[in-house]
């Protein structure tokens, strides 16, 4: 297997589904939303400042593109793009990642309720509230997203 890591976590090939020169997408562990997937540097960096301007660029390039994909794909009309640069801001996967998650109309009472959802991962993926999909599970939605790159 060849693989990735994201920050500690060792992603699984069958996992991602886009690869550009400095970028991965993958899909989550435990998505909030159908369609909430991650945009990743290939290189472990903690920091959204750690990383050099092409992979800064092509890690919003990679989300802009990916974005479009799994809106039209999630039958979304809108996406929310998140960054927590940082422990105190909600990171808690040590690895720069960019939220992707597709939006509708009504999917959270308060639009500002996702926020609150994404504080909610601050328990990490050991959080019963919210149950890990399986390995399984995960690569069938990575096999239909990556036939649509
Ligand atoms: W953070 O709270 O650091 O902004 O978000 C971490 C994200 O990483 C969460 O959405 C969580 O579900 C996801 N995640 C954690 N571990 C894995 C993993 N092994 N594979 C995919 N996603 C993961």
């Amino acid at each position: 297997m060849t693989g990735c890591k994201f920050g500690p976590y060792l992603i699984h090939e069958s996992q991602i589904f886009f690869r550009s020169q400095w970028s991965i997408g993958i899909v989550n562990l435990k998505p909030i939303a159908p369609g909430h997937v991650l945009v990743i540097p290939k290189r472990i960096a903690p920091r959204l400042a750690d990383l050099n301007k092409e992979e800064t660029a092509d890690l919003m390039l990679s989300a802009q593109h990916i974005g479009g994909v799994v809106e039209k794909h999630f039958k979304g009309t809108s996406l929310t793009l998140t960054i927590q640069d940082g422990p105190q801001a909600g990171q808690t996967v040590p690895h720069v990642h960019i939220h992707v998650v597709p939006r509708k109309k009504g999917d959270w009472a308060q639009n500002d309720d996702i926020y609150k959802e994404l504080d909610q991962q601050k328990k990490g993926v050991d959080n019963e509230d919210r149950k890990p999909r399986t390995q399984e599970e995960m690569a069938v939605e990575a096999d239909e997203l990556r036939s649509l790159f």
